[in-house]
């Protein structure tokens, strides 16, 4: 897939949905990436992903995208941290966006928007080891190709997000959930007891979206889940990943050998 084309989708809010992978198996992520989804994520903050895995992993992608047939899609991280070093580091091996942690306030934000571009717009360093071929290679193709979404799960990020979404150069929001419910306050990631405070958080998050113009994102982690969410007007979503469904398919399958 063209980063540029995916920014021009994420950019006009149009339904990208989005598989996220957390395991460093780059031929399980190569035909993952050939399935249809509109990009595949690399949890480079929780998954079992360091550079060398960004780097096989979006490869993997790009060669996933390639197969006769295969819609196309493109690699994008989610960085292990707000932070410049790592934010180069995904997009100098050829992410086409990055989705970036616990971002707290519009300041944070606007920091990972610079981390993402190279001057004028930003601070990125330049080094394109694998974006030169993919992105780019000039600086200002790739600030107008690379896609920057930060996420909304802290408490701090809910009471600023319509700051936040107003933030120069950013694309969109990204919810993680099972932080943000924790961040207000639950004891768990999904206890349903905060459901209303959740939803509540939700339609906060897409209104400040909506008025900002940029795409509101959400992982998911279920079709179901997701169809829900791009109903209501969310249009970048994550809707499952690998490590759930490996242990579901693994599950599903015994059970149905033990009950014969
Ligand atoms: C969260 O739900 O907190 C995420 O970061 C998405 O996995
Ligand atoms: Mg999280």
């Amino acid at each position: 897939g063209s980063a540029a084309e995916f920014a021009r989708r994420v950019r006009g809010r149009e339904a990208v949905l989005g598989y996220w992978v957390a395991l460093d198996a780059p031929p399980a992520t190569e035909r993952l990436a050939a399935t249809g989804y509109d990009l595949v994520v690399l949890d480079a903050q929780h998954g079992l992903i360091d550079d060398r895995a960004v780097l096989a992993g979006l490869t993997a992608v790009d060669a996933g995208a390639s197969v006769p047939g295969a819609p196309g899609a493109v690699g994008v991280v989610r960085v292990a941290a707000n932070d410049p070093t790592p934010i180069g580091r995904a997009l100098d091996l050829g992410a086409a966006g990055v989705i970036v942690p616990l971002v707290s306030s519009a300041a944070e934000a606007a920091g990972a928007v610079r981390a993402a571009r190279y001057p004028p717009d930003g601070v990125r360093s330049f080094g394109p080891l694998r974006s030169g071929l993919r992105v780019g290679p000039a600086p200002a193709q790739s600030n107008a190709a690379v896609v920057v979404l930060t996420m909304v799960e802290t408490a701090g990020g809910l009471a600023e997000v319509d700051a936040t979404a107003a933030t120069p150069g950013l694309d969109g929001l990204f919810v993680g959930p099972n932080d943000l419910r924790l961040a207000l306050g639950a004891p768990t990631p999904d206890d349903p007891a905060f459901d209303e405070q959740l939803e509540a958080a939700l339609v906060a998050v897409r209104e400040a979206c909506a008025a900002a113009g940029i795409a509101a994102g959400i992982f998911t982690t279920s079709g179901e889940e997701a169809a829900q969410r791009l109903a209501e007007g969310f249009s970048f979503v994550c809707v499952s990943g690998d490590l759930a469904h490996l242990e579901r398919a693994a599950r599903d399958e015994l059970a149905v050998a033990r009950a014969a």
